[in-house]
This record gives C-alpha cells, sequence and structure tokens, in this order.
C-alpha cells in the first residue's frame, strides 16, 4: 500500500525592491524558470522613482504561479519591506517565506534544492543564505568588504555564542510558523534590520542553518553608508550584552501597525497568456 505524500508546503517569495529597475528585470527572469515551486511571488516596492514599478508589471505576464505587487506607502526601508512581507506570509497561511533581494546580487537557484525538500512539519525556523562559507562564491565584492564581514560575523558570534557566517544575505527562508510566534515589529526599519534579526535568532534560541551563495557585484548601487553601520552594530552588540531588552522590547522607529499597510498596485492569480 502507498502512503500519500506529504502535503507540498506553501511557499511565498519575497521580493523587497527600490530603485533597481534594471537588475529586477533580471530577477524575475531568473525567477520566471523555477516559478512553479513558489505558491505566489510578492514583489513589495518601497516607492521607487525609477521604472521598477512599470518594469515589475511587463515581467509579471512571464510568471507562471500567483503574482502580487504591492507599493509601501511610505518609505519603510529594507526592514519595514520585511515587517510587510512576513505580515502578508503569515496573514495568507503559508509555510514558508523566501526572500530574494531586487537588485540581483544573489542567486534563486542555489535555494531550489532546500526547497524540494522542505517539509511542513520541519523543526527548522530558518535557513540562512551565507557569502562567506565553504561553497559560497563571492564574484566583484572588494576585499575590504569581505574583510570587514569575517570581522562582524566574527564579533556577533562571539557575543551570541553562536556561529554565525553572514549578518544578512540577500537569500534567505523563514518558517511562516516561527515569524508568527516571534515579536520583530519593533525592530529598525533600516538596513540594520538584518542585525537585529540575528540577534534575536540567538536570543529566540532559533534552529538556523547557513547553506553557501553565490554573491555578485555588477551594476548594483550599494547604499550601505559604512561608518553608520558599523557604529549601529557596535551599540545594537553592546545592548545585547547589557541590556537586551533594549533591542527586544522597543518600537525602534515611531510606526504603528497602520504605517506598514501598503498598497496592491498588481495581482494576478494565473498567469495571462502570451
Ligand atoms: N537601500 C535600500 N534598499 C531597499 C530599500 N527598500 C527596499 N530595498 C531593497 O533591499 C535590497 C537590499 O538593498 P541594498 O542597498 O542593496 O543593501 P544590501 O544588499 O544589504 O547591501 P550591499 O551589499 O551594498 O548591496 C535591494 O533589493 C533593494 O532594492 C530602501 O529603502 N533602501
Ligand atoms: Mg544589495
Amino acid at each position: 500500500m502507498r502512503l500519500p505524500s506529504p502535503p507540498r508546503p506553501k511557499v511565498l517569495l519575497f521580493i523587497p525592491a527600490y530603485n533597481c529597475e534594471h537588475q529586477l528585470k533580471r530577477v524575475l527572469n531568473a525567477v520566471a524558470k523555477d516559478a512553479a515551486i513558489f505558491k505566489e511571488v510578492l514583489i513589495v516596492d518601497n516607492g521607487s522613482t525609477d521604472g521598477s514599478v512599470q518594469a515589475v508589471i511587463k515581467a509579471a505576464s512571464q510568471i507562471p504561479t500567483a503574482f502580487t505587487l504591492v507599493q509601501n506607502r511610505q518609505n519603510l526601508n529594507l526592514g519595514g519591506s520585511h515587517k510587510v512581507a512576513f505580515r502578508y506570509a503569515i496573514e495568507n497561511g503559508f509555510d514558508f517565506l523566501v526572500v530574494l533581494h531586487g537588485d540581483d546580487q544573489a542567486d534563486i537557484k542555489d535555494v531550489l534544492p532546500l526547497l524540494k525538500n522542505i517539509e511542513v512539519d520541519t523543526a527548522a525556523d530558518c535557513w540562512l543564505g551565507s557569502r562567506f562559507m565553504r561553497g559560497s562564491r563571492l564574484h566583484g565584492y572588494s576585499s575590504i568588504r569581505t574583510l570587514g564581514n569575517w570581522f562582524f560575523n566574527g564579533l556577533f558570534s562571539f557575543v551570541t555564542g553562536r556561529w554565525i557566517s553572514d549578518l544578512g544575505s540577500g537569500l534567505n527562508v523563514y518558517s511562516v510558523r516561527s515569524l508568527a510566534s516571534a515579536h520583530w515589529t519593533g525592530f529598525k526599519n533600516n538596513l540594520t534590520f538584518n542585525y537585529f534579526l540575528t540577534l534575536a535568532y540567538a536570543h529566540w534560541r532559533w534552529n538556523c542553518t547557513f547553506f553557501p551563495i553565490t554573491w555578485r557585484e555588477t551594476d548594483q548601487v550599494s547604499n550601505v553608508r559604512a561608518f553608520r553601520q558599523v557604529r549601529e552594530m557596535l551599540v545594537l552588540l553592546f545592548h545585547y550584552i547589557f541590556n537586551k531588552s533594549w533591542i527586544f522590547t522597543q518600537n525602534h522607529d515611531a510606526i504603528g501597525p497602520d504605517g506598514y499597510e501598503a498598497n496592491v498596485t498588481f495581482r494576478h492569480s494565473t498567469p495571462k497568456p502570451e
């Protein structure tokens, strides 16, 4: 007698986008080839002023799965866009959320083997793409940034007592059940959001695994302000050691839940015929 196969997990692919029209076209081209593994693709545009929104709408017909484009009503940065997507995944009953940055630095192919084998009742909370472990490949990433990342990965590992091989790449997978039971709404919306999350994984005692990814820097514009970012990282580490509640119980942006409502700009449940 054949046992019934376990239900296929409902996976949401979330792509944050901000002024990266050319890179987004390439990302969506790549996603189109493997879109069947996703129940839905969600683009969260953070108020782009270039042709990103038009590029997404044009590319949508290639995506053979449900497809939604939302636009934030105010600038919520990368972290706030994550909050919009986390909430969407929870409210719409997804099992897993995949984050893939819209600026075409990561490769969706790197996560497909994991998604093909993922099970709804897994005990894991997240799987984090790493640019800095055995098997990872970096193209065009400067040695100084690589060194800086190694240094801070080591520092965060030392402080949390857990091995951290990347503080936040553009390719990650979350169990939506785990997201639903965690308190991330107060974390800062700027690019330090991933550092809040990294410390939170340790604080929440999440079961996280790193997997190697390929990362390229070609025509992307880096918005990282190195000195400011380093200062904010050190402040976070200081509080993690001496006053964790500052990190985990405060609202670090003066934005209430309504501020994370986004407008649906475009949606299709099945692809349009060519
Ligand atoms: N910088 C920035 N990115 C945003 C914002 N909203 C969404 N994003 C998207 O977030 C992703 C990451 O942004 P990046 O500025 O490349 O930051 P990063 O990848 O952490 O840093 P780099 O290593 O410099 O590329 C991209 O896909 C952006 O399009 C925003 O307000 N600011
Ligand atoms: Mg980037």
